[in-house]
């Protein structure tokens, strides 16, 4: 695995552009200086083991590639064939370091203010429940899954297929809360959500705080969340409240949310304004391109992973439509030559969670690329190849996600 400096497992989603800036950073006083100031814990050396950091001790360890303190992705053949992502082995991703775990001791609590709209108000978690309540199943998804499948060597996080998971999330619907205040302000566009971490003093805060802006067109299905998986939200994944956007990057789901604006226009904080945009390799992030927001059509081969035996297979793995539904998946087992229609498995949970899928498969001894393509109800399907682009982002091409299995 490769050795990444501290803060390129940090604030870099947003930060940074150069991207020699893996060299620039070595010996850089100014660069050493913002990762002490953040707090992060340095890497363990290349070839130490990496244990899981004390605010996600509870995590399987073996079913996760700890990357550093801030970031865990499951293994591949560690998702199962279950809807649902079971909690310990979900990834995890920090731009900051946490707030105190305490502040999930008392979760009712929390408090929420809410403005730009006609009634603006601080609400606590123990108000919010009383608002209002669904359970929604959704793909939690990092821009950056399949980052390192870029051959230009997209800066950060090497994420392969496992910074994702499906998870069954219990809150107020967004909608219900904002009704009970007004409804928004005339003229507001975009739904702004601050994160609760407290910002380290010394840095400018808008460099760093987690703050997203997302269309009020998310309204119809977002919610103020503080069960996951039917159990309190835990602080490692924003408890005691989370602003969950079905179907949208994991980045606008703001965690220990704070902070709710109905706005005229995107927040100005730079994992907004040049953080998390699609743009060309070598170009800097700006407000003119597209935000990681809706997610695109996916999926990925889950088992046979390695090497196996000849034979009956059943190939395994998992796929989801972003906001859109699914309406299938194929898998092929030469390299993308000949396709056949997998069959879902499992229970639909609805448009925005995935759905696991198996394919029955006779396959001789010796090597077999095995890939899948799903295609949505709208007729999007997985592009063969990557749209290339700086950070890495929104990588669906089935060909990297495919993988090749030894049979013997
Ligand atoms: N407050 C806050 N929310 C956040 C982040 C963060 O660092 N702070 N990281 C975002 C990113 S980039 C991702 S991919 C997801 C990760 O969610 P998880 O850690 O629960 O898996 O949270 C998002 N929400
Ligand atoms: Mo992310």
């Amino acid at each position: 695995m490769k050795q990444e400096t501290s803060l390129e497992q940090g604030p870099d989603d947003q930060g940074l552009e150069n991207p020699n800036r893996r060299k620039l950073l070595i010996g850089s006083a100014g660069a050493m200086a913002a990762v002490s100031l953040l707090g992060f814990t340095p890497l363990a050396k290349a070839d130490e083991p990496k244990t899981l950091p004390d605010y996600a001790a509870w995590k399987e360890r073996n079913a996760l590639i700890v990357h550093s303190t801030n970031t865990m992705e499951t293994q591949r053949g560690a998702i199962g064939n279950g809807v649902i992502t079971a909690s310990d082995r979900l990834f995890v991703r920090n731009n900051l370091p946490a707030p105190p775990a305490s502040v999930t001791e008392n979760p009712d609590a929390w408090e929420l203010h809410i403005e730009g709209v006609r009634n603006p108000r601080t609400l606590t978690v123990r108000e919010l429940k009383n608002m209002g309540v669904t359970t929604v199943a959704s793909v939690l998804q990092c821009s950056g899954n399949g980052r390192a499948f870029f051959p230009h060597g997209a800066s950060g996080t090497q994420w392969s297929v496992g910074a994702a998971g499906c998870v069954m999330w219990t809150g107020v619907p967004l909608k219900d809360v904002v009704e009970a205040l007004g409804g928004p302000v005339e003229g507001a566009r975009y739904i702004t959500s601050t994160g609760g971490e407290s910002l380290p003093e010394g840095l400018d805060p808008k460099t760093i705080m987690v703050e997203r802006s997302v269309p009020t067109r998310a309204m119809e299905s977002a919610l103020l969340a503080w069960e996951m998986n039917d159990e309190p939200l835990p602080h490692t994944h924003g408890g005691p409240l989370r602003m969950v956007v079905p179907g949208y990057y994991g980045v606008n789901n703001v965690k220990y949310v704070k902070n709710i604006a109905f706005t005229r226009e995107q927040t100005d904080a730079k994992i907004q304004a040049s953080g998390y945009r699609i743009r060309d390799v070598g170009v800097k992030g700006a407000p003119d391109q597209p935000s990681m927001w809706e997610m695109n059509v996916k999926s990925w081969i889950t088992a046979p992973l390695g090497s196996g035996r000849s034979g009956r297979n059943m190939i395994y793995g998992v796929a989801f439509g972003g906001t859109t539904a699914l309406e299938k998946v194929e898998v092929s087992v030469d390299g993308g030559k000949t396709w056949k229609q997998a069959r879902f498995l499992g229970p639909d949970l609805g448009p925005y969670a995935w759905r696991p899928f198996v394919l029955s498969a006779d396959l001789p001894a010796g090597q077999h690329q095995i890939a899948s393509r799903a295609t949505d109800v709208l007729g999007n399907s997985q592009p063969e190849g990557r749209t290339e682009n700086e950070r890495g982002y929104g990588h669906n091409g089935w060909s990297d996600h495919g993988v090749t299995v030894t049979l013997s």
